[in-house]
């Protein structure tokens, strides 16, 4: 019998394995992908003091542009494997290839190439500031890396949301150690290959496996050398994060959980609206931090819309994921499946009506040992059910009748989550007087996940602290120090 492959650490340039490992299992049909090695503290804190070491190196003395060319090599190397990574990405996940294909591998080579570029295209404030004895102060500012970065990343997204932080991070000079989650590690494994083939200089990027509490992910927060920690995730573990970097006041920038609204007016193109809101609500198995689990649609067309979307839903193909035609994969994981069958069994108890859904396939093959769930659409729930508040993070959507514009605003705002939310209407005055008071970071009209990487991204309340994209993550990811000269 084969051996399963071993996932190996990445530190100071060099592979690592350990005594600690775990399994790495297919959510398509629970086979065994791979062994993982899980970083003890000590190789943790090697990998922080790797980091910062590097800091002093050479890799301290690049210009912008130096690192930028590094970053496009980078970015090189991952399109030359472009297939290994899709392959990586579709066994953690289970997610089609088409979507690996066309979503996360594109957008893992722009996260290196856009903030490279944007780094070198960097201008920064000065101004003269006269004095009143006649002379001149003259103000300008200059960007430091702030030292070793943690990128610490969820399994939903798993290249693109690693890289979307760890493109800026690197652009702006940092040093970085990263924790893929424990549930996706692969594409993570590959990419520390590509930016050893890519001539990265040793320490730069660094790559520790494991989980959370009592594992890699904590000892990175606690690490004195960390300077900031990037994380995108649930919104509790934020908080927990929050509170480990709390004594060291590190930065921090969060990327956290949603419960998002889509908002469609009886004026909008219904056919767009229903496809919009199928896209939103069961995208990559409705496990995008964007998804909308809340749908709220004008009363005159309620009725229509409801049967449209449950036709949309029973239409959706569940399958493998090279299967001709297949738009959703299974959840990542059976233990995540657990968590939103409990959704599926709370909502009945709190009175929803099903739509559709609201159980497991059985597909007669090995596909009946993985983590597959039913594209789900209920009705019927107030407000204040837990299975409207709450972030479920599956194939699944509450459907609720509106009547006029506060109202609904205030059904949007009632929320402890603030991170997106999607307009569908034909009258744009209406869309932007919304626009301008719904209380999340990002708003989208007559659309839904679509990025432009200059624009900033983030979320209020629960889903989230601060902005990343184009200046807001050369910001995030810079210290910014004012020099003033006496003329
Ligand atoms: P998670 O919070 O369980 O884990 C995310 C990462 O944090 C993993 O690498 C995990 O090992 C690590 N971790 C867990 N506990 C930790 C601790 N105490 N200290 C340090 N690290 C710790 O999240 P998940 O289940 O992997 O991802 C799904 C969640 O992520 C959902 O809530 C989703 O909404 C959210 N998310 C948000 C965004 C966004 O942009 N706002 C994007 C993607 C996912
Ligand atoms: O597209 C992005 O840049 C981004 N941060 C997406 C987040 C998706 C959440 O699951």
């Amino acid at each position: 019998m084969t051996r399963p492959a071993l996932l190996p650490l990445y530190i100071n340039g060099g592979f690592e394995e350990g005594s600690a490992r775990f399994d790495n299992i297919s959510p398509v049909d629970g086979r065994l992908l791979s062994q993982v090695v899980e970083a003890d503290a000590a190789q943790v804190s090697r990998a922080v003091k790797a980091a910062s070491d590097a800091l002093q190196g050479p890799w301290g003395r690049y210009s912008a542009p130096e690192r930028a060319a590094m970053l496009h090599k980078v970015a090189d190397g991952i399109q030359a494997r472009f297939d290994d990574f899709v392959a990586a990405e579709v066994a953690d996940t289970g997610r089609p290839l088409h979507l690996a294909r066309t979503l996360d591998l594109p957008r893992a080579i722009a996260n290196f190439r856009t903030f490279a570029d944007l780094a070198v295209a960097q201008v920064d404030d000065c101004c003269e500031t006269p004095q009143a004895d006649g002379g001149l102060l003259f103000n300008y500012t200059v960007r430091k890396p702030l030292g070793v970065v943690a990128v610490i990343a969820p399994w939903n997204l798993p290249l693109l949301l690693l890289t979307w932080k760890l493109g800026p991070a690197l652009a702006m000079g940092n040093t970085v150690v990263c924790k893929p989650s424990e549930e996706t590690p692969s594409s993570a494994a590959l990419l520390a290959e590509v930016m050893n083939e890519a001539g990265v200089p040793a320490g730069v990027f660094n790559l520790v496996h494991g989980f959370g509490p009592g594992s890699a992910g904590e000892f990175l927060t606690h690490d004195r050398l960390i300077s900031a920690v990037s994380f995108t995730g649930e919104s509790r573990t934020g908080s927990a994060i929050m509170k480990a970097v709390a004594d060291g006041v590190k930065d921090i920038s969060f990327e956290l959980g949603g419960k998002n609204a889509a908002v469609v007016f009886a004026d909008a193109d219904f056919d767009a609206a229903v496809a919009g809101v199928a896209r939103s609500s069961f995208f990559n198995t409705g496990q995008v931090c964007l998804c909308t689990e809340r749908v709220y649609v004008e009363r005159p067309i309620f009725e229509r819309f409801v049967a449209a979307l449950k036709e949309r839903a029973e239409n959706l193909k569940l399958g493998y994921p090279d299967e001709d035609g297949v738009d959703l994969g299974p959840l990542v994981s059976r233990q995540h499946r657990e968590k939103v069958l409990s959704y599926f069994a709370l909502a009945r108890e709190e009175g929803a009506q099903v739509v559709t859904g609201g159980e497991t396939p059985r597909f007669g093959d090995a596909r009946d040992q993985g983590a597959y769930v039913r594209p789900t659409i209920w009705t019927g729930l107030p407000d204040h059910a837990r299975c409207v508040r709450e972030e479920i993070f599956g194939p699944v959507c509450h459907i609720a009748p509106f009547d006029d514009e506060e109202e609904i605003l205030s059904r949007v705002n009632d929320s402890p989550y603030g991170l997106a939310c999607a307009l569908w209407t034909q009258r744009l005055d209406r869309a932007h007087r919304l626009a301008r008071r719904v209380q999340v970071g990002i708003v989208w009209v007559n659309a839904w996940y679509a990025r432009d990487l200059r624009t900033p991204f983030g979320g209020s309340k629960l889903s989230g602290l601060g902005r990343e994209g184009g200046r807001h993550s050369l910001d995030f990811y810079s210290e910014i120090s004012n020099v003033c000269v006496k003329l």
